[in-house]
């Protein structure tokens, strides 16, 4: 082989490569931009299957406007084909048929790969309240999605409204976790978010056991995007090699700290915050 080619080949022969199916957040500091910015700061090189485009700001979402589910497809095969692609997740899919696209395209290229480390964040509703998923989504989600998954990840919304059960303690979380890892035969983190008072705290249950994973609840923060930075963060993590609760841990350092380290911006008529997902992280 030639020096040069040699070279190029040793220089990338060691960045782990993770997709992201996700929207486009105008506002980056959700959606696929989040997402990459991630990938990046824990040195994952990041390929993107963009799902719809959302135009918004922090605190609203204006507009939505999803792809058209052949490219969304398109998107996903051409990059499993070409890159050494060793996790995915899923952010906002927008709608049935997109999700079936999804699912459609992920059996096609796990049967030529073997079974992927395939993170879903199930995201149905925005920070800001609005409903950013169709009802169909839903069922595929539950059909398709969740029982080819490495880990589900949702929040006590997202939880509800799969088991139609509220969520108001930490026993009830873990009661929860537990229904939906056997319902869906998938390991399922399920974030508390303020619930726990001081603690933002999560349960991971993987069928048999659960664990909580627990950081300092940052409080009065109106950032969006921070489910999707913590499952770029696992499955950055997974990429490049971790289990799943090794991968867990460090996702929530990570998360924690894009937000303590948010940015804001103050202007004469609005307070913006975004997530700072751009900083070398450094394990503590
Ligand atoms: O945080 C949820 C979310 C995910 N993906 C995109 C978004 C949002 C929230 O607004 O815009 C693209």
């Amino acid at each position: 082989m030639p020096a040069k080619r040699k070279q190029e080949r040793s220089q990338s022969a060691g960045t782990a490569v993770a997709l992201t199916i996700a929207g486009s957040d105008s506002s980056a500091g959700a959606g696929a931009q989040a997402d990459l910015k991630t990938f990046g700061a824990l040195g994952v090189y990041g390929v993107t299957a963009i799902t719809c485009i959302v135009a918004e700001t922090p605190g609203k979402v204006s507009q939505i406007q999803p792809a058209d589910p052949a490219i969304v497809r398109e998107q996903i095969l051409l990059l499993q084909k070409n890159f050494p692609i060793t996790a995915i997740k899923t952010g906002l899919l927008c709608n049935g048929q997109i999700a079936a696209a999804v699912a459609e395209a992920l059996r096609q290229t796990k049967r030529k790969k073997g079974r992927q480390n395939l993170v879903i964040d199930p995201v149905m509703i925005a920070t800001s309240g609005q409903a950013l998923l169709d009802a169909g989504a839903i069922e595929i989600y539950e059909r398709e999605l969740f029982p080819v998954a490495r880990l589900i990840m949702p929040n006590l919304d997202e939880s509800s409204c799969l088991l139609g059960d509220r969520i108001a303690d930490l026993p009830a979380m873990h009661r929860a976790a537990a229904a939906l890892a056997k319902k869906f035969r998938v390991p399922v983190l399920l974030k508390g978010g303020h619930l726990c008072g001081r603690f933002a705290v999560d349960v991971l249950h993987d069928g048999i056991r659960a664990t909580e994973f627990s950081a300092p609840f940052v409080p009065g923060v109106a950032t969006h995007g921070t489910g999707c930075t913590y499952s770029a963060a696992i499955t950055a993590e997974l990429a490049k090699g971790a289990g799943l609760s090794e991968a867990v841990k460090s996702g929530k350092q990570f998360v924690s700290a894009a937000i303590r380290r948010r940015f804001i911006w103050n202007s004469s008529h609005a307070r913006i915050s975004a997530l700072n997902q751009g900083l070398k992280f450094r394990q503590s």
